[in-house]
């Protein structure tokens, strides 16, 4: 007979993972996340699994993600496992973790192995098989943003090189990029500029996101990264721009997004501002906050500038 579980208490969990009681019955109650079994009395137990979730949650956050953001990759985690069977699972890369893998998609160590390893055919070879294997709505959710931000936890932890990020960044920036062309957009379509605010460089998302906006018909230019406010209030004077797009991916970011916003209201007060990203957030209140998905956010913008 197996060993019984180890069971925690609330108490127990928050001692073993470093997280406030108080905070596990929020995550609990706000996200479904650890899904403690209660006993017949009403209180919560916490077995291996409900622990592990709640460490991965906090592996998430501390990449950055915000709340709601890791609490759904955490929840996908949990539906992955579940749905996975043994020929689909992943086999993890030696100290690189074990991300989980949709089904039927390149396994996500091999892209961190391919990395670790700079083997770039391989890479493109990987991110080949993963856009022609499902939609690009399905790949940039499931498959590219969790295996980018696996990146960023196998960075964190020593695991993968600065050197094997930028090959996995500038390998994805090419892949997208052939992606932006091909969607192209019509001459009559409504302009949309998208873009980074100074001193960020985080390009991928809103890179994914202009070409979400081609692909349901906006025409979305990509400015790229680190672009000045004083150019943005240039790009924004052209009088067929409809809509401004600043992404933040850091709490800098939406300092300088706010700058942009600003400058941009003052001398297009008739263009939509919106600012996309982890820490995206009112600038001020003629701006717009796309939280969702970049399609989500794609469609939305599309709806505002209709
Ligand atoms: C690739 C990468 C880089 C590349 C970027 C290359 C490129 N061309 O884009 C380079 C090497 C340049 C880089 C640099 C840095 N990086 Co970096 N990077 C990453 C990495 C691994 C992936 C980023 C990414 O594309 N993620 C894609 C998606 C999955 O993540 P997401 O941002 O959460 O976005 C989701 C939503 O918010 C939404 N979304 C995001 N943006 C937008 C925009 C719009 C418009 C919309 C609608 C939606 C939307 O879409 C996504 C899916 O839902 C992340 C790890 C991670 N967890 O993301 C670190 C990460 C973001 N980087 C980090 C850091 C610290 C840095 C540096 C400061 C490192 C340094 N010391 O130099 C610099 C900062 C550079 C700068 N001035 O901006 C931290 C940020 C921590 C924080 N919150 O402050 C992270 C989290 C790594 C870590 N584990 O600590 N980085």
């Amino acid at each position: 007979m197996p060993p019984p579980e180890p069971m925690l208490t609330i108490q127990g969990a928050s001692a073993a993972t470093g997280v406030p009681a108080t905070t596990l019955r929020a995550w609990e109650n706000r996200y479904g996340i650890a899904r403690p079994r209660r006993t017949p009395s009403g209180y919560r137990v916490y077995d291996e699994e409900s622990i592990a979730e709640i460490h991965r949650m906090v592996e998430y956050l501390s990449a950055g993600a915000a709340t709601r953001l890791a609490a759904d990759a955490v929840i996908r985690t949990r539906a992955d496992a579940a749905s996975a069977t043994p020929a689909s699972a992943p086999t993890p890369a030696p100290g690189l973790g074990a991300p989980p893998t949709p089904s039927g998609m390149p396994a996500i160590p091999d892209l961190l192995t391919a990395a670790r390893e700079l083997d770039e055919p391989r890479l493109a070879a990987i991110l080949d098989v993963a856009f022609s294997t499902a939609s690009f709505d399905f790949v940039l959710d499931r498959w590219l943003f969790p295996a980018l931000r696996e990146v960023g936890l196998a960075w964190e932890r020593g695991a993968l090189d600065i050197s094997a990020e930028h090959l996995v960044s500038a390998a994805v920036m090419r892949r997208l990029s052939a992606l932006y062309d091909a969607a192209g957009f019509a001459p009559s379509a409504r302009r949309v500029l998208v873009g980074l605010p100074p001193g960020s460089e985080h390009e991928i998302p809103p890179l994914a996101f202009a070409i979400a906006a081609r692909r349901i018909g906006l025409g979305a230019v990509h400015l790229g990264p680190n672009l000045p406010v004083d150019s943005w209030v240039t790009a924004a004077r052209s009088p067929e721009v409809r809509a401004v797009v600043v992404s933040v991916r850091t709490h800098d970011d939406l300092d300088a997004a706010g700058a942009v916003a600003r400058a941009v209201g003052k001398a297009r007060p008739d263009v939509r501002i919106a600012i996309g990203g982890p820490a995206a957030g009112p600038v001020d209140k003629h701006t717009v906050t796309l939280a969702g998905t970049v399609p989500e956010s794609a469609q939305l913008l599309a709806d505002l500038v209709r």
